[in-house]
């Protein structure tokens, strides 16, 4: 039996970013797939025929082989055939893991329930500016063993709760668990398992951040270096907001650093993610200058909270990456106005989460939700005792023109669907383009 042999456990991006790097390193690879057409199988066959592949599921005698299991990320570990495979010895890991074994620059490690692909932007930015030669990738999109390189000053690392998982000795320069609310309840026991896979984003980290206004995403053990960030006034050193003749303002202890009218991001919670980056910079050593810089000029992600058009009086967000609960409320709550009402555009795969969390702030800013997709019918009732109008529709077109019927001027219609997209569409970038060109149709 070959007990060196190095197999890679699911075929999509980073899959293949495994099997790239473990056949440059010399090593026996295999690879293997739960479902019969992986989408990078034809990429794998062509770039590595010599890689021998099992697809269609894991009930393969490869796993038993394996001195190591690098495990994807969107592959659930308590899975009985990777379980047994495990028992008998196979090493776990994954393509985060591989790269901090080989990695010489420092690491910054972001995690946390919403604000990551923001955050991770925002600090990549920073660096650029300071004219440092810096990788940003993980959970936003490349995987990062793609950018490993000797050229690299700074890797900028977005981790998601599936990546914490497979990483045995995680050692970041700095890092940050951002915030925590109720996700991807489908693969862990309750919100306290997942918390706790979050947490280990501060494994033996040489300094942290943390949020003072998210007491759950504090580990209980903190290194030495420390910084902190939140929406209150902050002690000498850490980040928080200062009011200051009428002006509201980032800044670190009594010192007032950027009025928050100079963001393009908006929202309160945007006040809290710039504050994250300016303390997570300051941690990896970026100087204040370069940061505010690239805190001005940065405009947002696409498919956050963004504006999209105005239509007889209705402003109209796209908000498709609020795929929770935590990222609808917050949502909700950075765009209400007292004398304005939202209409609310939710539903889709909603991954086990309890939409009755939502009730509160619906009930008071919201004049009517739509809803759609498979989890449609639970947020009716979920939502049925907030007295607020509730209409199912089965497309995003009969949700823009639903909304367009029942939004009065001075409204704002929010696409915020406390819902991963997977039910109905590719990907919530999918999602959130049909959404707008539903709009401009309209418009
Ligand atoms: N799958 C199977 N069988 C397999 C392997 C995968 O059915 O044998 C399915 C998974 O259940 C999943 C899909 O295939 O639905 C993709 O899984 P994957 O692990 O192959 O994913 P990659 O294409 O490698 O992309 C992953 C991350 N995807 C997931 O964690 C599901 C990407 O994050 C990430 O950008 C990429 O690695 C590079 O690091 C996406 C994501 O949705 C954006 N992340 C979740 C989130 O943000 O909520 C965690
Ligand atoms: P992630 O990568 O963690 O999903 P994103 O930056 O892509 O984070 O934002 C995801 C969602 O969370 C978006 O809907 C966004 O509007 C919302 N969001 C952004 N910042 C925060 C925050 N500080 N708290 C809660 N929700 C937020």
């Amino acid at each position: 039996m070959n007990k060196q042999l190095q197999v890679v456990v699911g075929l999509g991006k980073t899959g293949v970013s495994l099997v790239r790097f473990l056949t440059r390193q010399g090593l026996p690879v295999a690879a293997v797939d739960t479902r019969e057409q992986p989408p990078e199988l034809a990429v794998l066959q062509a770039e590595f025929p010599q890689v021998e592949l099992h697809c269609g599921s894991l009930a393969t005698p490869l796993l038993a082989q394996a001195q190591t299991l690098y495990v994807s990320p969107g592959l659930a570990l308590a899975q009985p055939e990777l379980q047994a495979a495990l028992a008998q010895g196979a090493q776990l890991s994954g393509d985060v893991d591989l790269f901090l074994q080989h990695v010489q620059a420092p690491v910054i490690a972001i995690t946390g329930s919403n604000a990551k692909s923001t955050v991770t932007t925002l600090v990549g930015e920073m660096a650029q500016a300071a004219g440092v030669r810096v990788a940003m990738g993980g959970n936003i999109g490349t995987p990062i063993l793609d950018l490993l390189s000797n050229d690299i000053e700074l890797y900028v690392l977005e981790l998601s709760s599936f990546q914490l998982e497979t990483i045995s000795h995680l050692q970041a320069d700095v890092a940050v668990c951002l915030n925590i609310s109720a996700d991807h309840l489908d693969r862990y026991r309750d919100l306290a398992h997942y918390t706790e896979v979050k947490l280990q984003v501060y494994a033996q980290a040489k300094k942290a951040v943390i949020n003072r206004d998210d007491t759950a995403a504090q580990p209980l053990q903190l290194p030495e270096s420390t910084l902190s960030f939140g929406l209150t006034e902050a002690a000498t050193g850490q980040f928080g907001l200062r009011r200051l003749n009428n002006e509201l303002y980032l800044a670190q202890g009594d010192t007032q650093l950027l009025a928050v009218s100079e963001l393009k991001i908006r929202g309160t919670h945007n006040y809290s993610n710039a504050l994250a980056a300016l303390a997570i910079g300051q941690a990896a050593g970026l100087p204040m200058a370069a940061m505010l810089q690239a805190l001005r000029a940065f405009p947002g992600l696409a498919h956050r909270c963004q504006w999209v058009a105005q239509t007889q009086g209705v402003q109209w967000y796209n908000d498709s990456k609020a795929t929770n609960i935590g990222a609808t409320l917050a949502a909700i709550e950075g765009l209400a106005q007292p004398e304005h009402k939202l209409v609310l555009i939710a539903g889709g795969d909603g991954k086990g989460a309890d939409f009755s969390e939502l009730a509160a702030a619906v009930g008071a800013h919201c004049r009517a939700v739509i809803v759609l997709g498979q989890d449609a019918q639970r947020i009716a009732r979920a939502l049925s005792a907030t007295g607020v109008q509730i209409e199912p529709v089965s497309s995003i077109e009969q949700a823009v023109a639903q909304a367009a019927k029942v939004a009065q001027a001075g409204d704002s219609v929010l696409l915020a669907p406390a819902c991963a997209s997977w039910d109905m569409f590719e990907n919530f970038e999918q999602r959130g383009d049909m959404f707008v060109q539903a709009v401009e149709a309209l418009a």
